[in-house]
């Protein structure tokens, strides 16, 4: 299609014509590369259909327009974009989806700075130039550094937790509008993977076209890839795409089958059909011409003769099998943490008090929490050391005394994010740990030692009697650390011989340990934990990333020491 090219030189004026304070016609231009996104038509089509008339029908499109649409056709370049870029030449496009930098401030960077793309404005930043200009200041040379470093990553993967508030806001917004009977998240974050592509809504409405409209002026829409009545495609502000489809209701269930995906659970799933002589697709489960089932995914899957698969399990790792011979886990539910074993506090690098952090938990429903402050090694965070975690115990006994005196049936347990030093050793004398409730281990140092050393290291730290948890297990840090060099069979075997739980780090950009892992834990028996690593309030709210995140792993109630009363957790400790 040429729709695509002709939409971007129209869009490109619309930002031109912005740099100079037009009036009116960069709204206009905007517009009309929008109809002709969403044109289902060639424009290549219309011409030769109808002529310069038929480009007029285009939505958006007027005469002025609709000529410069004929030029292109014709010649294969817009005179007025030339002559436009001529005055500018900035590459617009490698400055989409960076946040702060509209058109007005791309002119100035380049009469100024001579910033003609991406490169340049990366070199200005590190530079320092760019705090330099009137109007500007050290903060937006930050901003437009992380910006910069966001649209790089954005070719690749976005932190679940980190896009999902923009996600469900975006899902009730349409939600809201006339005619629109559900909104669904499909997708890989319907599957609750860790990192997601892009965000895929399913929407069934009487009337798409508002809906569509609607979508792609949102204000935090920075592209429109298509612009359709049954398909539309933006890019946010925060580089994400999302999709937008519009789904008829009769095929509900079998459309958002497909696009919740995995991609290769769904060829799976129409083999099995075609085994059957049947033949399935995202308008349903058909047998010949006669649709068979497709209202809901339910119908789907009982068809096929499987059991209702939940989409954390859709990864093709076994889930076909499992729902065959009425096998599939007894996932943990969301919501059903009793508890939370890593919290920081203020401290150290925490933002709040013991009593804040405790309060916050019991609004969030829990029993009970581990204050587990870091200890001395990390310097930086004002790590605890031995006298200064005994007087944190007197403060957690105060607490605790206060909340009994007001009836709250909840417990601060006294624990401990105790470094794991470079021998395995720990960062707080044994007689310390002994006394904590609950002792977690980290390593968060020397993250590049050979595979060898920090898998001994680790195991030399579980073979310690008072460590009770090994905290985000790998170390990875998601779109900025990779995982250290370490063996995770050998750790979960270690972890089955000496009592040691591993845990589930619920933090968006951790997801420490990997649903591959957990999947190994299940299996081998090793006790997971389910922790926010809450650094503030709000953090404990992160807790159902890791229920995700463990159910993507195959674990039940079973597997999570702390879905459990606080009675029987403890009782599974060292
Ligand atoms: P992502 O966005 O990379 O995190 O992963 P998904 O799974 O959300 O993939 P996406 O957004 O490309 O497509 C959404 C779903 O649509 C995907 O999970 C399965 C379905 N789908 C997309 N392309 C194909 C395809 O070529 N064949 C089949 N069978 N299904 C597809
Ligand atoms: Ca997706
Ligand atoms: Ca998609
Ligand atoms: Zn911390």
């Amino acid at each position: 299609m040429v729709n695509d090219e002709i939409a971007r030189l129209l869009r490109e004026i619309a930002i031109y014509l912005e740099m100079d304070d037009v009036p009116f016609r960069p709204r206009a231009y905007e517009k009309a590369s929008e109809g002709v996104l969403g044109s289902d038509e060639d424009m290549k089509e219309v011409y030769a259909r109808g002529g310069l008339k038929a480009l007029e029908q285009v939505p958006a499109v007027g005469v002025s327009i609709a000529e410069k649409i004929e030029e292109f056709l014709k010649t294969g370049r817009i005179a007025y974009h030339d002559e436009l870029k001529k005055k500018v030449p900035v590459e617009l496009g490698e400055f989409a989806g960076i946040e702060g930098i509209g058109p007005k401030t791309l002119k100035t960077l380049y009469q100024k700075l001579k910033v003609r793309n991406l490169a340049d404005l990366e070199k200005a930043a590190q530079q320092g130039k760019i705090k330099k200009l009137p109007g500007f200041g050290p903060k937006s040379e930050e901003n437009i550094l992380q910006g910069i470093a966001f649209v790089r990553r954005s070719g690749g993967r976005f932190v679940l937790g980190q896009v999902m508030p923009e996600i469900e806001l975006i899902r009730e917004r349409l939600g809201v509008l006339a005619g629109v009977e559900s909104v669904t998240v499909a997708g890989s974050v319907r599957r609750r993977k860790d990192t997601v592509g892009d965000a895929d809504l399913l929407v069934i409405a009487k009337k798409p076209k508002p809906v569509m409209d609607y979508f792609v002026a949102m204000p935090e829409v920075v592209q429109v890839h298509a612009h359709g009545e049954t398909k539309s495609s933006v890019k946010l502000k925060n580089g994400m795409d999302v999709d937008v489809r519009i789904v008829p209701k009769e095929s509900y269930g079998a459309a958002l089958n497909y696009f919740t995906g995995s991609k290769d659970h769904n060829v799976a799933l129409r083999e099995l059909a075609i085994k059957k002589g049947w033949k399935l697709n995202e308008y349903g489960l058909f047998a010949g011409t006669k649709r068979i089932a497709g209202k809901t995914e339910d119908e789907v899957y009982r068809k096929l003769g499987l059991r209702y698969i939940e989409p954390e399990l859709r990864e093709m790792t076994g889930e076909l099998e499992a729902a065959r011979k009425n096998a599939l886990p007894d996932l943990i539910p969301y919501g059903s943490l009793r508890g939370d074993l890593q919290v920081q506090t203020d401290w150290t690098d925490g933002d709040a008090s013991i009593e804040e952090m405790a309060q916050t938990a019991i609004k969030a429903g829990l029993d009970y929490i581990v204050i587990t402050d870091h200890t001395k090694r990390l310097a930086m965070t004002h790590g605890l050391d031995a006298k200064r975690i005994k007087q944190q115990w007197a403060e957690i006994d105060r607490v605790n005394a206060a909340l009994k005196k007001k009836g709250k049936k909840f417990t601060i347990l006294k624990g401990t994010e105790c470094d794991i030093l470079k021998d395995g050793t720990m960062d707080l004398p044994d007689e310390i740990l002994a006394q904590c409730d609950v002792v977690g281990g980290s390593v968060h140092s020397l993250f590049n030692l050979p595979e060898k050393e920090q898998t001994a290291r680790i195991m030399r730290a579980m073979s310690n009697p008072h460590v009770d948890i090994i905290f985000h297990p790998t170390g990875r840090v998601l779109n900025k650390r990779e995982a250290y060099a370490v063996n995770m069979p050998e750790l979960i075997r270690h972890a089955k011989k000496t009592g040691t739980v591993l845990e589930i780090d619920a933090y968006p950009d951790r997801a420490d340990l990997k649903a591959e892992h957990i999947r190994l834990c299940v299996e081998a028996g090793v006790k997971m934990s389910i922790d926010s690593d809450a650094h503030a309030p709000a953090h404990i709210q992160f807790l159902d990333y890791g229920v995700a995140q463990a159910r993507r792993g195959w674990a039940g109630k079973k597997d999570i020491i702390n879905a459990w009363p606080l009675e029987k957790m403890l009782k599974m400790l060292k």
